[in-house]
């Protein structure tokens, strides 16, 4: 389960977490028997510093930095929850996926968060999306993407009613549809999450496109219920 920036953050404020929300979050995490991987975004925390940097070779610490401040904020939360989340940096996927498992292993929740990963002769971010996408190979049940609104709308949030299920094919051309129709600042976010979750359905891994800046529709996700927008296979 992925939890945005946009849900932990205050995005128009600079390195303003949500904290009250996020400890609310990690409550609903108490008790859970299952295996749970979480994510986290950027925000602005990320977000904020990576704008600010002139390259990511440059600004690479300043923007980790801020990311660490993100994660230590989340690390608390968890301590005070008396959740064993255990963070780990992303660019361990660059190698493999065995490190996550092993934490799992262990009876705890790992956590990974958008980063500046290696890439070519210089960095790059691999965003929580990405996480998401890079983990669905362990055979995972569903993944969720928790967002700030309640699943994805025909045109943009709040226009209407968000879809209740859709296909990967209906994902991809509504991704293409929204990515064509709008200015990217908008909906660059949504399509390539739509892309991405077609990419996780179409290997048989059921996705949900959720609101968990209500910790309610966390607790649904985690019960296995139908929250947001649902994208699966259907054969
Ligand atoms: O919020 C981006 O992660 P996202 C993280 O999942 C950074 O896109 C470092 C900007």
């Amino acid at each position: 389960m992925k939890l945005g920036g946009s849900v932990i953050t205050d995005k128009r404020r600079p390195r303003t977490a949500r904290e009250g929300l996020i400890r609310e979050l990690m409550q609903r995490l108490v008790g859970w028997e299952g295996r749970l991987i979480l994510v986290h975004g950027g925000g602005s925390f990320g977000h904020y510093e990576a704008r600010r940097v002139g390259s990511l070779e440059e600004g690479v610490t300043r923007v980790r930095e801020a990311m660490h401040e993100l994660v230590g904020v989340m690390e608390r939360a968890a301590v005070e929850a008396g959740v064993r989340v255990y963070a780990l940096p992303p660019a361990v996927l660059l190698r493999s996926v065995n490190v996550v498992v092993e934490v799992l292993e262990r009876g705890c929740v790992p956590m990974l968060y958008g980063d500046v990963v290696p890439a070519g002769d210089g960095f790059r971010i691999m965003s929580g999306d990405e996480i998401l996408e890079r983990l669905a190979v362990l055979r995972v049940d569903r993944v969720g993407f928790g967002m700030d609104v309640d699943g994805v709308y025909p045109e943009r949030p709040g226009v209407g009613e968000p879809f209740k299920e859709l296909t990967p094919g209906e994902a991809r051309a509504l991704a293409e549809r929204l990515e064509g129709a709008a200015g990217v600042d908008v909906t660059g976010g949504i399509a390539e999450k739509l892309r991405r979750a077609a990419r996780i359905a179409e290997a048989g891994v059921e996705v949900l496109l959720f609101d968990a800046s209500d910790p309610d529709n966390v607790d649904r996700f985690l019960r296995g219920e139908r929250v947001g927008t649902r994208v699966v296979r259907r054969d």
